[in-house]
């Protein structure tokens, strides 16, 4: 993984980032380290699964109102459609043929931190579209809307899948206020937020009857083990998710089941833990409609519109620049 001209280390960051969660009075592991290789295939067996409605619903937004972003993102002419984190880009290029059926003039920027993901990326998208313009952008996310070549007037950023919804309230809203800092007046922004709704669906999202997430929330500890030479024996943890519909806030934790200690050799540390002890791992916020309204104009951006799927699960939200 490389940014710019610096070398990004993730192993060296996960290093301090597992000293730090560790040496908390309450531990916690960033949710970042999820997406390992191991974790990527599982997350992609996560958005199958039929518990997880999330990207359901956002492919059959796109399918219902594509031709409704065709004219909003086109309304200016030409554009560049930015994506952060694409991933699989299984949804965007529902977008994609869209737009090119229709003979739209835009130019596709994906944007990653990871150059293996974008590099699979390109290929999956060459080989469905082989007249697509596509430029490949390896970076954060800021820096790598800075870099973006004027070609047409107006961006459209791409930030799909409840992303947002890995960050906490006050984070999203930093993180979209430094968005809007590198965006143009008139540029626009859709953004894939999931909705509160019945409890017990969105917790079935994520604890799943299968076991897949369970499986994608173990392989944190997989990970530190195999980066940090750690001997975390899997058995002691269990999978344990939480949501609070007021706040919005599922939570999901690593719950110690069998009180251990667990050396870890690139730390040159043991660290202890007591049976009951909840490990934090990720925070996955859902919304409602006046939340989102109240964050785009706290950030800076006017609501243009909503598009639900036809539970009213899920919304993708168009905010343009102001
Ligand atoms: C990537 N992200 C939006 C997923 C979510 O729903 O928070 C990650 C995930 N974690 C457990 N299941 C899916």
């Amino acid at each position: 993984m490389t940014t710019d001209n610096a070398v990004f280390d993730i192993t060296e960051s996960l290093k301090e980032d597992v000293l730090k969660g560790f040496s908390a009075s309450n531990k916690y592991i960033p949710s970042k380290y999820f997406y390992d290789q191991i974790g990527d295939k599982i997350f992609q067996e996560i958005m199958g699964l039929p518990e997880y409605y999330l990207t359901r619903a956002e492919g059959d937004i796109f399918n219902n109102f594509k031709s409704n972003l065709r004219s909003l993102f086109g309304s200016d002419g030409g554009f560049n459609l930015v994506e952060l984190g694409a991933g699989d880009g299984l949804k965007t290029s529902i977008l994609i043929d869209d737009f090119i059926e229709n003979k739209i003039e835009f130019k596709y920027y994906p944007i990653d931190i990871s150059e293996n993901s974008n590099i699979s990326l390109k290929a999956s998208m060459m080989e469905q579209f082989p007249e697509l313009k596509i430029e490949l952008i390896t970076s954060d996310y800021f820096s790598g809307i800075e870099k973006i070549k004027k070609h047409y007037a107006r961006n459209v950023v791409l930030f799909l899948g409840s992303n947002i919804g890995n960050f906490s309230v006050k984070e999203a809203s930093s993180f979209l206020k430094e968005l809007k800092s590198v965006l143009s007046p008139n540029d626009l922004v859709l953004i894939g937020f999931d909705l509160k709704k019945n409890p017990k669906v969105v917790l079935d999202a994520y604890n799943d009857k299968s076991g897949v997430t369970k499986r994608f929330n173990l392989n944190l500890l997989t990970r530190i083990n195999h980066e940090l030479g750690a001997d975390f024996k899997l058995e002691n943890f269990d999978h344990c998710p939480t949501y609070d519909h007021n706040t919005g806030e599922v939570k999901s934790f690593l719950k110690v089941v069998k009180t251990c200690q667990v050396y870890i050799t690139s730390l040159e540390q043991s660290f202890s833990f007591t049976a009951g002890e909840l490990i934090h791992t990720e925070i996955s916020q859902k919304y409602d409609v006046s939340e989102i309204k109240a964050l785009a104009s706290k950030v800076g951006f006017e609501l243009k519109d909503n598009f639900f799927d036809e539970n009213n699960y899920f919304v993708n939200s168009l905010w343009i620049n102001k």
